[in-house]
């Protein structure tokens, strides 16, 4: 199994270029992220934006949450519903930060609003999302509100970017939902082997926590359920790369991924590739590259 070196090799030789332009990040922030797989930032987000995400995507989540009932919940790709969800997923600051990162230009491809705490299992967002070179993944987490130790912060295990990129196969499993229960025990084990300690993302609303594509991360357990968790995450590929979903994959069927970029300007058509033609069309150039 391939272990996560690679971009953080051909990073370091472009972040020298890279900071002399952007400069949003010192060097001892990179060289954080490098280490600990994660890094909190704060952007100086404009409150503005931060207050109308809130309140525009408020709409778009279940009834129930909105009749005041304590559930989990999300929108994926509010970016289609709500323009200040696109502005924050391709913020200037952010993107020449991820730039900086990881020496290529970062592509983002979806967004996820939560008004509360998941309490996701800790997982590898590598499982996910991966890509041919490996490692070319950012997970970027914004606080909409403050986050504290009760309203279900993120968890995350600093250093563990560095462990193999798991697969369902690593683990015997088959690719797909069935399985994926027992793929977080599996990750719970290598947590207790391995002896990791977790660090939670207690941020003040606006600053901003990068995670490495194989950063073990999860929601913590909420203490006081009746409170939010406002956040936004944006997930980010990078240029010139192949994308796949693994947790999908079998050992020798890659599962291609072909991402609609989200735009960097509100003048947009959205593709129709939601079409049945269209999925026929992706499954065939899959089956062709041999995925
Ligand atoms: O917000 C959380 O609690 C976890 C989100 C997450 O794991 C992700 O978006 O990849
Ligand atoms: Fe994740």
């Amino acid at each position: 199994m391939p272990w996560v070196t690679g971009p953080k090799k051909q990073a370091s030789s472009s972040v020298s270029s890279t900071m002399a332009t952007t400069g949003i990040l010192s060097p001892e922030q990179i060289s954080s992220f490098h280490d600990r797989g994660v890094l909190k930032v704060d952007f100086s987000l404009d409150s503005d934006l931060l207050d109308n995400i809130v309140e525009k995507v408020h709409p778009y989540y279940s009834q129930e949450y909105r009749r005041g009932e304590l559930v989990i919940d999300r929108v994926q790709d509010a970016w289609k519903l709500v323009d200040e969800v696109r502005q924050l997923a391709v913020h200037k600051s952010v993107t020449s930060a991820l730039e900086q990162l990881l020496g290529r230009k970062p592509l983002a491809f979806q967004t996820l609003n939560f008004p509360r705490a998941t309490e996701q299992q800790p997982h590898a967002d590598v499982l996910h999302f991966n890509c041919e070179p490996g490692g070319y993944m950012v997970g970027v987490w914004v606080a909409l509100e403050d986050i504290d130790e009760d309203n279900g912060p993120l968890i995350y295990y600093p250093g563990s970017h560095r462990l193999p990129e798991y697969s369902m196969q690593d683990f015997d499993l088959k690719p797909g939902f069935d399985d994926y229960p027992e793929y977080e025990q599996r990750i719970q084990s290598i947590i207790q082997e391995q002896g990791l300690s977790p660090e939670y993302g207690l941020v003040k609303r606006g600053e901003a926590i990068i995670w490495h594509a194989n950063l073990l991360h999860g929601g913590a357990a909420y203490k006081d359920r009746t409170r939010t968790r406002h956040s936004q995450v944006t997930h980010y590929y990078f240029e010139d790369c192949r994308y796949f979903t693994p947790m999908f994959s079998g050992k020798h069927r890659r599962r291609y991924r072909f991402p609609f970029w989200i735009p960097e300007t509100n003048q947009y058509t959205l593709p129709e590739d939601r079409s049945l033609p269209a999925q026929f069309l992706r499954r065939v150039i899959n089956k062709l590259r041999g995925g």
